[in-house]
């Protein structure tokens, strides 16, 4: 893990002395993403500033017994009135397109935790060895002994939880069970924030899980265990595409696997790809994932290929 001990300075340093600032959430805003930037607003609010976010899309239905917060859309800012702006976590969904109508007097920061980001900030921490952006600012709250409340602690944890798979995932290290310990005597309540995220599961995603554990196939040479879903799975069971994400992890417990696959049509012909493994199992998926232009973590990577997905009499078939 880097030292952002400089960087920790100068964004506390920024934050102070700006009076407008910006937080930007990615596209299809997942658990660390909203949970960095109600953690971060929340400490920008109380030094009195006027902070807004903004993502372009609205924030997440299923987190709304958290916090009644709203994203405004990217298209309805007026971009020049903010001394700083902080994007945190994927930085390449959606802020990659504002960043270059950004003055140069207004201060760009970067949070992130993904490899690959080629995007550059005045302020750049990225750092592919932290479970989520929300342990980035835990660190940066910490450094600068910034006193962490109730709300603050809760949204920390949403993201620490989110990315972790609610301490699951091979990125749960000793420093992460750490900081939730600290979240905890802050006031997080875990349990409702397992609830909201994970256990809260609607009868659509159900319903589409149900299609690719049926459709599901273990390759003996290689350990693979893959299902597909197509666009009309999604429309029977009307779930959306944030639905999918999940399949891939829990096909990645059935025993004797070394990694899970799975691949879902998109629209404009296009087919994605998630690949999971786990750190016991020696697979490094990002490998896989390379092959096919994609790329990720070791334990988690994705890629997109053109084609759609044809249901034959014996499973299935990519034309
Ligand atoms: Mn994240």
């Amino acid at each position: 893990m880097r030292n952002f001990k400089q960087e920790f300075n100068t964004l506390n340093f920024v934050i102070k002395e700006s009076q407008t600032i910006l937080l930007f959430a990615h596209s299809r805003p997942d658990g660390d993403t909203t949970g960095s930037v109600m953690a971060l607003q929340t400490y920008i609010k109380k030094l009195g500033k006027n902070v807004e976010i903004a993502c372009y899309d609205p924030f997440p239905d299923y987190l709304k017994s958290l916090s009644e917060e709203t994203f405004i859309s990217p298209e309805n800012i007026d971009l020049k009135k903010y001394d700083l702006i902080i994007a945190a976590d994927s930085v390449e969904r959606g802020f990659h397109k504002i960043i270059s109508s950004i003055a140069d007097n207004q201060i760009v920061a970067i949070l992130d935790h993904h490899p690959d980001i080629t995007i550059k900030g005045d302020i750049t921490i990225i750092d592919a060895t932290y479970s989520s952006v929300c342990e980035i600012i835990y660190d940066f709250f910490t450094f600068n002994k910034i006193d962490i409340n109730r709300k603050m602690a809760t949204f920390l944890m949403l993201g620490l939880m989110s990315d972790t798979g609610s301490f699951q995932h091979s990125n749960t290290t000793s420093k992460v069970m750490e900081i939730a310990s600290q979240l905890m005597k802050k006031g997080a309540p875990i349990s409702k924030i397992v609830e909201t995220t994970f256990a809260n599961k609607n009868i659509s995603t159900l319903k589409l899980w149900g299609k690719a554990f049926e459709k599901a196939k273990i390759n003996p040479d290689n350990g693979m265990i893959i299902s597909v879903l197509t666009q009309k799975d999604l429309e029977e069971c009307e779930a959306g595409t944030e639905d999918i994400a999940q399949v891939s992890s829990i096909l990645n417990t059935v025993p004797g696997t070394k990694f899970a696959l799975i691949l879902s049509e998109r629209e404009n012909g296009t087919i994605k790809g998630s690949l999971r493994s786990e750190e016991y199992k020696g697979v490094d998926v990002s490998k896989i994932a390379a092959q096919f232009g994609g790329g990720g973590h070791k334990l988690a990577s994705g890629f997109e290929i053109k084609g759609t997905i044809k249901e034959t009499e014996t499973g299935w078939e990519i034309v």
